[in-house]
């Protein structure tokens, strides 16, 4: 087999990238190692930027994210029993966020590029990565039980945090940099009604939480927990218990409960690795970095950096440019920081640390104070939550 850009796992990264080279004339293969049903049916990001929003619109995929997923104009920052709106759309000159889950995205995607001929394997099983370091890397991998090798001009490493790709760059050309959180999140999707018309992102001494949504009758929750915590431990009775006890107010609010129809309980790090390329081997999303969901960027840091790396192939491709592609880390690097930033700091701001101490305490709480009664403040988090403009 052979094509221009062979691309490794079909996240929002990987179809995204070859939907955007399609649209410039660039073949691509995605090879993804689970199924169709199953990456299809993954449950995870939930808030999009504006940006991700407009591209999505721009290159033909966003009909049914705009019939279905809900726009978001603010967001609620609930601390001492008292909720405080942060008034997004208004503190941005009108961006705002829409809700609609990732798996949905994912589906859009991958209906879109097999519409158009687009060449996805599903079940790629033992994928390897080889001669990046030469002109004609080539990719290995099994299908249907016969051994195949996909020769092409470059690899997009887009196989998420444990794929293969960024561990195939030579540990001595790459820096890591991490940060792990000593808490998870415990997250709960729940048939319900929306408990509120827009996220809430509560501090409280027993925890932080989050009550988000996915449609009007199905719920998405999360709240702090113990990362080695097992969710057999979480029966729903104690599941409501714990989000009514930290979500509660001085005038009494309780959150919609329902059936829960799936818990888990998710990790928090900050990742980054440095650079994002190596050769002609290019690492997007997850493949080079991880943000604590606090922030909600993971999904739109990963289609920021495809941008980028659609653009300079289309440039190298087109115009036999190097220049874009020599650039590739440096230019989305500096967009990831600002994201990895961000996300440290609503981490550090709303979410319990052991041995935190009383001061501590106070600490975060000023700083909520501050964020919800500084309008400069409150713009820094407004316009880093609807996503920055892109480069
Ligand atoms: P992805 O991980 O989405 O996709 C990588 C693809 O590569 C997968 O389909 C995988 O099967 C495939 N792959 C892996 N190894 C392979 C191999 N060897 N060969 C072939 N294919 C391979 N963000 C939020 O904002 N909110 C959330 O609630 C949230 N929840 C999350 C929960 C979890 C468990 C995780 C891991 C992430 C979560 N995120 C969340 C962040 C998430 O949205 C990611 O940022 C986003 O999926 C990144 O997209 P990709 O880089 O495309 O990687
Ligand atoms: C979600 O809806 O899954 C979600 C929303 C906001 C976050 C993280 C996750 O910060």
């Amino acid at each position: 087999m052979r094509t221009q850009v062979g691309i490794v796992g079909a996240g929002p990264a990987g179809l995204l990238l070859s939907h955007l080279l399609h649209a410039e004339g660039i073949e691509s293969v995605v090879l993804e190692n689970r199924s169709r049903a199953d990456i299809e049916a993954t449950i995870r990001a939930g808030v999009l930027e504006q940006g991700t929003v407009d591209l999505l619109k721009a290159i033909g995929v966003g009909e049914r994210m705009q019939r279905e997923g809900a726009v978001h104009h603010g967001i609620e920052l609930r601390f001492a029993g008292r909720g405080h709106r942060i008034d997004l759309s208004e503190l941005t000159g009108g961006k705002a966020i829409t809700v609609y889950a990732q798996h949905e995205v994912i589906k859009d995607l991958v209906a879109a590029r097999l519409a158009a001929g687009g060449k996805i394997v599903f079940e790629a099983a033992d994928v390897s990565v080889h001669d990046f370091e030469r002109t004609t890397p080539k990719i290995r991998f099994r299908h249907a039980g016969a051994s195949e090798e996909l020769a092409c001009d470059f690899i997009a490493g887009c196989d998420g945090f444990h794929g293969v790709c960024r561990p195939a760059m030579p540990s001595s050309a790459r820096s890591e940099y991490t940060r792990v959180y000593p808490f998870g999140w415990f997250g709960i999707l729940t048939q319900a009604p929306p408990s509120s018309h827009e996220l809430i992102y509560t501090h409280h001494a027993r925890g932080f939480a989050l009550v988000s949504t996915r449609s009007p009758d199905l719920q998405r929750l999360y709240l702090q927990c113990d990362p080695h915590d097992d969710v057999a431990n979480w029966p729903d009775e104690r599941v409501w218990a714990e989000f009514r006890a930290r979500l509660a107010t001085h005038d009494g609010w309780a959150p919609h409960e329902g059936p829960i129809i799936q818990k888990n309980i998710i990790a928090m790090r900050s990742f980054v690795c440095e650079p994002m390329q190596h050769g002609r081997l290019f690492l997007a999303g997850d493949a080079a970095h991880i943000v604590p969901p606090t922030g909600a960027k993971g999904l739109n840091l990963a289609v920021a950096d495809v941008r980028v790396l659609a653009r300079a192939l289309v440039a190298f491709f087109r115009e036999g440019r190097h220049d874009l592609l020599d650039r590739y880390s440096e230019t989305a690097l500096s967009r990831i920081w600002r994201a990895e930033h961000f996300s440290w700091w609503m981490t550090s701001m709303l979410h319990q640390f052991p041995g935190n101490d009383p001061f501590q305490e106070r600490l975060q709480l000023a700083e909520l104070g501050y964020v919800t009664t500084s309008r400069p403040k409150a713009i820094t988090l407004a316009e880093n939550y609807v996503g920055l403009p892109f480069e």
